[in-house]
């Protein structure tokens, strides 16, 4: 039976999904990707399905199941897909993991729209800046260290139990997404998440992601995301170092020849 995946074309909160299913080798379609997909989803979140109405994408139709919400879908997805613990009180670990990386993901969202989600991000510049300054400043840290420590408290070089699961595919894409929004600022915190790093370096490695990376399945991050890049949000660029007096004085000494 193939999966139907509900989602716009962009990486986003469908990309948990994507991941899963690639790696699982499942039969699987991007409905938004396809003709007349985007029609299709919009007859669904206009109540077109008696199984559910869904509130906003990702949502997903699997056999007689429909569901929505990125964390239900990953948990589900890993859970049938054998990307996920075998015993009950692991899938509670995974899945209370999974959730917290869809609230990191609100926060990331929430960088480039503080205000409000139906203006763009050019008319609340002010307000991401400061919203940016916090995240980068503290949230980003405390959640990519909260996966660090699960990692360390594992002790397998995964986040639960001792095989990947789809919780480390997803921790794969956080790495991935904050390095691309954010580079300076998680340049400079990574040192501090080596077990972190480690496994997006093994998950990359995986030979169906390398190659849904590869892929024209796999599309690229942009500003229409959550995970977008907008050099106001990062650090701002180091200052280049002064020159010492002397070596400006002659500077300046050798412009008046
Ligand atoms: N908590 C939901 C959030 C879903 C969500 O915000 N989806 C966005 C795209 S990433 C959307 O299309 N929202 C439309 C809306 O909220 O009106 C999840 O994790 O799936």
């Amino acid at each position: 039976m193939g999966y139907e995946l509900y989602y716009w074309p962009i990486q986003g909160r469908g990309e948990f999904a994507r991941l899963i299913l690639e790696d699982a080798g499942a039969d699987w379609v991007d409905v938004c990707r396809a003709r007349g997909g985007m029609a299709k989803m919009q007859a669904i979140l206009d109540g077109a399905r008696p199984e559910l109405l869904p509130f906003a994408p990702p949502f997903l139709h699997a056999d007689n199941f429909w569901l929505a919400q990125s964390a239900l879908i990953a948990s589900f997805l890993g859970e049938r897909l054998g990307l996920a613990p075998e015993s009950e009180s692991q899938r509670l670990v995974a899945r209370t993991i999974m959730l917290t990386i869809a609230d990191l993901m609100n926060e990331v969202h929430d960088t480039h729209h503080p205000l409000s989600v139906d203006k763009t991000y050019e008319k609340q510049r002010a307000a991401a800046a400061e919203r940016a300054t916090g995240f980068r400043t503290s949230r980003l840290a405390k959640f990519t260290d909260y996966l660090e420590r699960n990692l360390e408290r594992a002790g397998t070089g995964v986040l639960v139990g001792n095989a990947v699961s789809y919780v480390d595919l997803a921790a794969f894409q956080i790495v991935e997404g904050l390095r691309y929004a954010f580079p300076r600022a998680f340049a400079a915190h990574a040192t501090k998440l080596p077990r972190l790093i480690a496994l997006h370096d093994t998950i990359a490695m995986r030979p169906r992601i390398a190659a849904y990376l590869a892929s024209e399945r796999r599309i690229p991050f942009d500003e229409t995301g959550i995970f977008r890049h907008y050099p106001a949000l990062d650090d701002p660029a180091p200052k280049p170092k002064r020159k010492p007096a002397k070596a400006r004085a002659k500077a300046r000494a050798a412009s008046r020849r």
